[in-house]
């Protein structure tokens, strides 16, 4: 059996999405998601220049070959817009191997280690009342664990609070647009939110909350005491990660469980946070770390330092990834939470799969493969709009993190 087309699809159903269709001789294809916010063209190009012409030719089932082919062989090791590309042609190679074997892939991977995957949903309102409005709509749905932001009072925005509740979707048509930021305003306000929704909801619920890369390791310290009363299931991206050894601050300090990794994309980004277990979840998904191959190495190592799984699962990744991070989930043996941004109706319309929620799980379909398909034709009816996420500055005009 050999590869004979690589075909790109890049679309805009509601948001941005780049997706690889791999096909072989004999009819069968892969889907893999190859979406990165705001660079996206970046990867497409990658894939149909660099990568695609070496894969004609090449037999589908040699998945491990062709991941270090593509990740050795380049010279150039790790990077977003690498591993995102290493990460479609794996994520489409396993799912050729699954549709082949006939099973799903859970099953290929080791079959499942539990009945459902738990979810979290995102609740953000501009103001405490409003994100608590937000969080009883969810338990409402079922959902078990949920993450809450609010708007913090002198900020005219603020990242995690959005225009449309159940679809919220960070990037933004045009240029990137600008938001302020005040880290004294929001180590303030962000413990009052927690004592209300603990007051209000008790502790029945798993509650997260994503602080975005904005803190210090000392202020992280700082969040994460104020946070230990209302018991978050994990305070998420404290810190910017680039400095491992920083988690080492706050974990000197508080008990918060943390989590960190969403925009990590090899194992070697995560390696001192597991091996000094500075982290308790690893947020790495499929499409930005290299593929279920790599993200299966990542989940390996943090087993031995009794780290968890978190993918990240916002609507930037596409029902592909989400298809392949649930079949994942579902075999996984330490995992812990999955996150679950809703797509729009027409972003799941393009994307046929057969995954579905009930009772704040998410469960992969049966079908052979992943279980996600694209619709070329609908696809082509929404062609790419050029979006990025904003950009965040200090009171001063300093930019800051976003
Ligand atoms: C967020 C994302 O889901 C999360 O935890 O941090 O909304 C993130 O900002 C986007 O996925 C960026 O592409
Ligand atoms: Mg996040």
């Amino acid at each position: 059996m050999k590869i004979i087309d690589t075909k790109i699809i890049v679309c805009c159903p509601d948001r941005n999405f780049v997706t690889l269709k791999l096909i072989t001789d004999e009819g069968v294809y892969g889907i893999g998601d190859a979406t990165l916010n705001g660079r996206e063209l970046a990867v497409a190009a990658y894939l149909q220049d660099h990568i695609g012409p070496c894969l004609l030719g090449r037999d589908p089932g040699q998945i491990e070959d062709i991941w270090q082919y593509l990740y050795r062989g380049a010279y150039w090791r790790r990077g977003p817009v690498t591993m995102t590309a290493i990460a479609a042609v794996d994520t489409a190679l396993w799912d050729i191997k699954a549709k082949l074997a006939g099973m799903p892939l859970y099953q290929l991977l080791g079959g499942k280690s539990r009945n459902g995957v738990m979810v979290y949903g995102h609740a953000n309102g501009t103001d405490i009342a409003h994100t608590a409005d937000e969080v009883a709509k969810y338990i409402d749905m079922g959902y078990r664990a949920i993450r809450a932001q609010c708007g913090i009072p002198g900020l005219p925005s603020t990242y995690g609070v959005s225009k449309d509740k159940l679809f919220y979707e960070p990037a933004d048509a045009g240029l990137p647009a600008e938001n302020l930021w005040s880290t004294e305003k929001y180590l303030h306000h962000i413990p009052k939110l927690f004592d209300h929704l603990r007051d209000k909801f008790g502790f029945e619920h798993h509650l997260l909350h994503d602080a975005h890369h904005r803190l210090t390791p000392i202020e992280a310290a700082q969040l994460g005491k104020a946070l230990e009363p209302y018991k978050l299931f994990w305070l998420e991206d404290a810190v910017v990660a680039d400095n491992q050894a920083g988690f080492r601050r706050i974990r000197e300090h508080t008990t918060t469980p943390l989590a960190v990794g969403e925009v990590f994309n090899s194992i070697w980004d995560a390696k001192q946070l597991i091996e000094e277990q500075l982290i308790d979840y690893i947020r790495a998904t499929v499409t930005h770390a290299g593929g279920i191959t790599h993200l299966r190495r990542i989940a390996d190592l943090a087993s031995l330092y009794h780290v968890r799984t978190g993918c990240h699962g916002a609507t930037d990744l596409s029902p592909a990834t989400m298809g392949a991070a649930l079949h994942f989930d579902l075999w996984v043996p330490n995992f812990g939470i999955q996150e679950y941004m809703r797509h729009t109706p027409l972003t799941d319309e393009v994307f046929p799969h057969d995954y579905s929620f009930a009772d704040g799980y998410l469960t992969p379909g049966d079908k052979p493969g992943h279980g996600v398909d694209i619709d070329e034709k609908l696809a082509a009816k929404h062609p790419y709009k050029r979006a990025y996420l904003p950009v965040n500055r200090l009171l001063d005009g300093t930019m800051f993190n976003w």
